[in-house]
């Protein structure tokens, strides 16, 4: 899958993210909230202003060349997102504003044709908020009842209580693939493989995941992948739902509008094909095409590369946080992502970030849109770093003296 052209090497990687190079409060920056959002390489911002300064015009619609040149651009994106999760159909791929947009796509129109009263949904306990949110909305609506999978204190899902949970009454099941509080690597394949003995479809949500790993939904048989570029170093507002085709074939379309459409009167309209079924109106067109470059740049390294040298982040930041008395770390997974949530003694988050980002470093404070997950732990948040394949060791070296200093001015 991958075309490797360039050897890893973090140094020469960093030179490609023009903002890792600036200052924050007099310090250089340390940036370690890529499961917000990642940064993004120059290349990515090249795509942007070629888009606007050379190519700007709607597309599918128009026949000038400008027009053209747009659409082929953007449908070009789609292309290479189906190699890179290696799905079978170009029109599986549907471009929407994120994870949370594609969520919300299949919880409505799935939702709106399958469910009825007395069937089921299952999530599970270290859902992010977009992956709870929207099924609680349709389960309301149709009667449905929405169930939970519960997790053990290392942060994994007890997977015989998960597998008992779907039922012939199941109808789907939302989980993540990695969660971006505790950073655990869910079996999601074995999962997928048990709900659909049960007949159940699967949705999974890949916020975190695509970032990190490779993502292959043929291999995972995924009847939903959902995911934003945003955090896989692309642009912000624009995601990736993936549908098996002939599930989204079965589906009525999300929202109603221009492109979505074959022809219209008032008696009746009727729908156009995938996936622009799914896709009313004038899409991201910038976002999308700049979607390719960010496609681009990741696929130039390989992913054992990625995968590697984020392990060794995760094994260092792990081993000296360690250190630093009164901390205790939240998600102790054995398959784990390099996302390390952490709560010390006496010390709130919240405080804790506020100082840290004042010697020029970036975490992530709060309950991470986990908030149920918060209620497990018995905690109201955390501290997260979360790293990406450009940060270094000695940036961790410098997030650890920062606690360090911190949590001796607060207690
Ligand atoms: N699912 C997971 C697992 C996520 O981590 C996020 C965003 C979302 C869904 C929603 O993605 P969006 O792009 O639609 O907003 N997670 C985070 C985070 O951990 N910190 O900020 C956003």
């Amino acid at each position: 899958m991958q075309t490797i052209t360039q050897k890893f090497n973090v140094e020469e990687v960093r030179k490609d993210f023009p903002i890792l190079q600036r200052e924050v409060n007099g310090k250089r920056l340390v940036y370690l909230d890529n499961g917000a959002t990642a940064q993004k390489p120059q290349s990515v911002i090249d795509s942007l202003n070629n888009y606007y300064t050379q190519e700007n015009a709607n597309i599918h619609r128009g026949v000038h060349t400008l027009s053209q040149e747009a659409t082929s651009a953007y449908e070009e994106a789609r292309v290479q997102m189906r190699e890179f999760l290696n799905a079978q159909h170009t029109e599986e791929i549907i471009f929407t504003k994120g994870t949370t947009d594609g969520i919300n796509l299949v919880a409505s129109s799935f939702g709106r044709f399958n469910l009825k009263e007395g069937d089921e949904i299952l999530i599970t306990a270290m859902e992010h908020h977009s992956n709870i949110v929207p099924w609680q909305m349709i389960c309301e609506e149709k009667g449905a009842k929405l169930k939970v999978a519960p997790i053990n204190d290392q942060g994994e899902l007890i997977l015989d209580e998960l597998y008992d949970l779907i039922t012939e009454r199941t109808k789907l099941v939302a989980i993540v693939h990695i969660s971006n509080t505790l950073g655990t690597v869910n079996p999601v394949k074995e999962i997928i493989a048990k709900a659909h003995e049960k007949g159940a479809k699967v949705l999974v949500d890949g916020a975190q995941s695509a970032p990190h790993m490779q993502v292959d939904v043929r291999d995972l048989d995924a009847d939903f992948y959902v995911f934003s570029m945003h955090k896989v170093f692309g642009p912000t507002g624009v995601g990736i739902l993936y549908g098996k085709k002939e599930i989204l074939e079965s589906l009525p379309p999300y929202q109603g509008g221009g492109d979505m459409i074959k022809t219209v009167t008032f008696e009746k309209t009727t729908y156009n094909e995938l996936p622009h079924k799914f896709e009313a109106g004038t899409p991201n067109i910038a976002d999308g095409i700049a979607t390719k470059a960010a496609l681009d740049y990741l696929q130039q390294f390989s992913w054992d590369e990625i995968h590697n040298h984020e392990m060794e982040l995760l094994e260092y930041a792990t081993k000296r946080l360690k250190t630093i008395e009164g901390l205790r770390i939240i998600g102790e997974a054995k398959e784990k992502a390099s996302v390390i949530s952490f709560v010390i003694d006496g010390v709130h988050a919240y405080d804790l970030g506020v100082l840290v980002d004042k010697m020029g470093v970036a975490v992530r404070t709060g309950h991470h849109c986990t908030q149920p997950l918060m209620e497990r732990f018995g905690i109201l948040g955390t501290v997260r770093a979360s790293f990406a394949f450009y940060n270094t060791k000695e940036e961790i070296d410098v997030l650890v003296n920062a606690i360090e200093r911190a949590k001796n001015m607060l207690i």
